[in-house]
């Protein structure tokens, strides 16, 4: 097992799957540990989650740039200051630019509130009670260029109840989400997940396409 793997984490809120991260990694015994924490909205409550953890802070305003490839770069740097083995982006809400996303190839990590490949983008609990899905679900992925298109780590799936709503169905979602993403920050951690050229591999293993499957 790697003796350390520094975790810098990427939010733009609420940050409970950063809460979710610092809860898990601290009862179990992996070689993961959250050096920073990174925010581009100052207000973020992700940001009171990470100081009372005494994990290191930083906000970047991406209004405070003169466009995206600007703020990237500024991104990069401050992340790069803290030298990690791992970047995760736990509900960070701004998309990145195909050289910061090469830049961390194969140790940057996304998790994204449905059953990848369906639903990319934004307002995925309304778009699945749309379609009348009878499951619904999240996925942890390796960040490509390709907008939520990286390949697959880890999906746990959630049956859709008759009378859902895009908030009672993402409450259980996100339940999901604070044990997946703990789960699959563990394994890079301990050198067990790993992005090969035909995708995400575990233990040595190439995974499924739809990754690892966790049924509730
Ligand atoms: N960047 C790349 N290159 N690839 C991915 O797969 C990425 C990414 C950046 C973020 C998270 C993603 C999600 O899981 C993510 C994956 C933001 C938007 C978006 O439209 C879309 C997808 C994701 C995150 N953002 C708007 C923008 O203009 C801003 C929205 C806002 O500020 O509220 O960047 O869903
Ligand atoms: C999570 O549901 C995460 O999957 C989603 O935002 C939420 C953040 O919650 N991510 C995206 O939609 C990325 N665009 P949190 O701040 O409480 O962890």
């Amino acid at each position: 097992m790697p003796t350390s793997c520094n975790v810098v984490v990427l939010l733009s809120g609420t940050g409970s799957n950063l809460q979710a991260l610092i809860d898990s990694l601290a009862a179990a015994e992996t070689p993961a540990r959250i050096c920073a924490v990174i925010s581009n909205r100052a207000e973020a409550y992700g940001l009171q989650r990470a100081t009372a953890a005494g994990i290191a802070t930083r906000t970047l305003d991406h209004r405070q740039f003169d466009g995206r490839e600007a703020f990237d770069t500024a991104l990069l740097e401050t992340i790069d200051g803290f030298e990690p083995q791992l970047v995760v982006l736990a509900g960070f809400m701004r998309i990145l630019s195909p050289g910061f996303v090469r830049h961390y190839s194969g140790r940057l990590l996304n998790i994204h509130p449905s059953l990848l490949p369906k639903y990319k983008g934004l307002h995925t609990h309304q778009r699945a009670l749309d379609a009348g899905d009878s499951e619904h679900g999240c996925s942890v992925h390796f960040v490509t260029e390709e907008l939520d298109g990286g390949p697959l780590v880890v999906q746990a799936v959630v049956p859709v109840q008759p009378h859902d709503t895009p908030d009672s169905l993402a409450k259980r979602v996100h339940q999901q989400e604070h044990l997946i993403y703990p789960l699959a920050v563990r394994w890079f951690a301990e050198g067990r997940l790993r992005l090969g050229e035909q995708g995400a591999m575990l233990d040595g293993q190439s995974l499924p396409s739809t990754g690892h499957t966790i049924r509730t």
